[in-house]
């Protein structure tokens, strides 16, 4: 019997291969003296650095599990997983960066691409060199992007795409774009494509005036027969299975992501209570808030224990994308609901900037709806154990 480690109840660390801790302590000390000074401004001013892409790359966080071949260190996946608890410890905008371009970018082009892809942009890529985003939704196809209207037409040579993306995370500081639009060449399949910047009839408009994940950037993407070269078609994939191959891997590093942003909120409300007197004692010193931190050590240890036992299915394989739905769903839930605590718990000091706590809640907002809202991952779980499609 040993007496209990209070922020690693069920001693995670001590379930991690020595590469995998090497890999997290690295990410640590990024992301606490490199991202953590910046971020309250960067919420503030809507601003997200474009060198902290570079940053990233040099210490090999874009694209973790790519193999060294194409320029990713070939980490497990749960070392991924480690990585984004990190960055979203710091903050959900900057994690989100760094999955597009590992998990929505990086893998549909090492999963569905031509080997001269791979060659072309992974490396560059990893490096940061080269910022990619993802674009699925539209304007009027959000949770059922199986409706898109974005089409590709064939002609001489490639294709030319007419449609629209909204809410895509980088797009307007993206060199390319991997979009996905129904092709009249392929049964009017679901296929991917690689856009560059600067292909005529293509632009991505920011989006302003987002109250949640601010230092993250988001934009449109516009494509007005824009034309695409037949060696920019990824080969490998057609159909809703292509978009979704990309979703397990991002939604998995949101499951663990979200967890470092509740972790960070338990252990602010944590101190703080334990600092504030009010009635002449400490608040941690009183039921209602031991309870309130009871409930957040508890789903935190449980979710994280969920995200190592989800990693290692997929490092062996065994994994399947309902497990990536239960723990996406539940982690992000379960983190919104402690950080909306945490922030109660802190009083009025907990709207302020200065504590973070709020920038976490708004932040976790959006976490909670994209790559497939909390009540979408309901119906994915429920047809899996009804076999009852609900979702029209
Ligand atoms: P459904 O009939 O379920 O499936 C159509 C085809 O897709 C295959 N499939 C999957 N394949 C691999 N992995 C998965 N998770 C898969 N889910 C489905 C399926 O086998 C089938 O293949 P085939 O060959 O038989 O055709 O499709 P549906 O139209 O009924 O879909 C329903 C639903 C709700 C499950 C799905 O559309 C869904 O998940 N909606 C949520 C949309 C979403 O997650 N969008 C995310 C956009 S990207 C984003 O948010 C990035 S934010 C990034 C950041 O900043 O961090
Ligand atoms: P809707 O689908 O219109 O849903 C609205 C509400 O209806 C939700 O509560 C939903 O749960 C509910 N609902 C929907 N269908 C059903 C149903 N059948 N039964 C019951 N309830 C239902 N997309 C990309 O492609 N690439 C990106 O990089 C990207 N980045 C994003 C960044 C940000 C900051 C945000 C906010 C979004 C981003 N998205 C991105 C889009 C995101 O994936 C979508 O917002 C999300 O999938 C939900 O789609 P929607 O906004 O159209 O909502």
């Amino acid at each position: 019997m040993q007496s209990i480690q209070w922020d690693d109840a069920f001693l995670l660390e001590a379930q991690l291969t020595e590469d995998e801790k090497l890999v997290r302590d690295s990410a640590r000390a990024y992301c606490q003296d490199r991202l953590q000074p910046r971020v309250i401004s960067a919420f503030r001013e809507e601003r997200f650095d474009r060198e902290i892409m570079t940053e990233m790359g040099e210490l090999g966080l874009l694209g973790p599990t790519i193999p060294e071949e194409y320029g990713g260190p070939g980490v497990s996946h749960v070392a991924y997983g480690l990585v984004a608890r990190e960055v979203e410890r710091v903050d959900s905008g900057y994690r989100s960066a760094m999955s597009v371009q590992s998990s929505l970018v990086m893998h549909p082009i090492y999963a569905y691409g031509s080997e001269e892809q791979k060659k072309k942009w992974l490396p560059r890529l990893a490096t940061g060199e080269l910022i990619g985003c993802f674009g699925l939704t539209e304007p009027d196809h959000g949770s059922d992007p199986g409706g898109m209207k974005t089409r590709a037409t064939k002609v001489d040579g490639g294709y030319l795409l007419s449609g629209s993306k909204m809410w895509i995370t980088n797009s307007p500081i993206a060199d390319l774009a991997v979009v996905w639009a129904k092709s009249d060449a392929h049964d009017n399949k679901i296929k991917g494509f690689v856009v560059e910047r600067g292909t005529k009839g293509f632009s991505t408009p920011k989006i302003e005036g987002k109250l949640s994940l601010r230092s993250s950037i988001t934009g449109e993407i516009v494509l007005d027969e824009a034309f695409v070269p037949d060696e920019n078609l990824l080969p490998n994939v057609s159909g809703l299975g292509g978009p979704f191959g990309c979703l397990n891997k991002a939604r998995y590093g949101i499951a663990w992501g979200v967890l470092g942003a509740a972790e960070f909120c338990w252990h602010a409300a944590r101190q703080y209570t334990l600092d504030r007197k009010q009635f002449g004692r400490p608040l941690a010193q009183t039921q209602l808030v031991q309870k309130k931190l009871a409930d957040m050590m508890t789903e935190i240890t449980l979710g994280l224990q969920a995200c190592l036992r989800v990693g290692r299915m997929m490092d062996d394989g065994s994994w399947s994308p309902e497990a990536i739905s239960l723990i996406k769903r539940n982690n992000c839930g379960k983190a919104l609901d402690i950080a909306r605590v945490a922030r109660d718990m802190h009083g009025g000091n907990g709207i302020s900037e200065e504590f973070q706590v709020i920038r976490h809640m708004v932040n976790l907002e959006t976490v909670n709806t994209y790559e497939g809202t909390h009540d979408v991952h309901a119906l994915i779980l429920g047809r899996a154990q009804t076999g009852l499609q609900a979702f029209f």
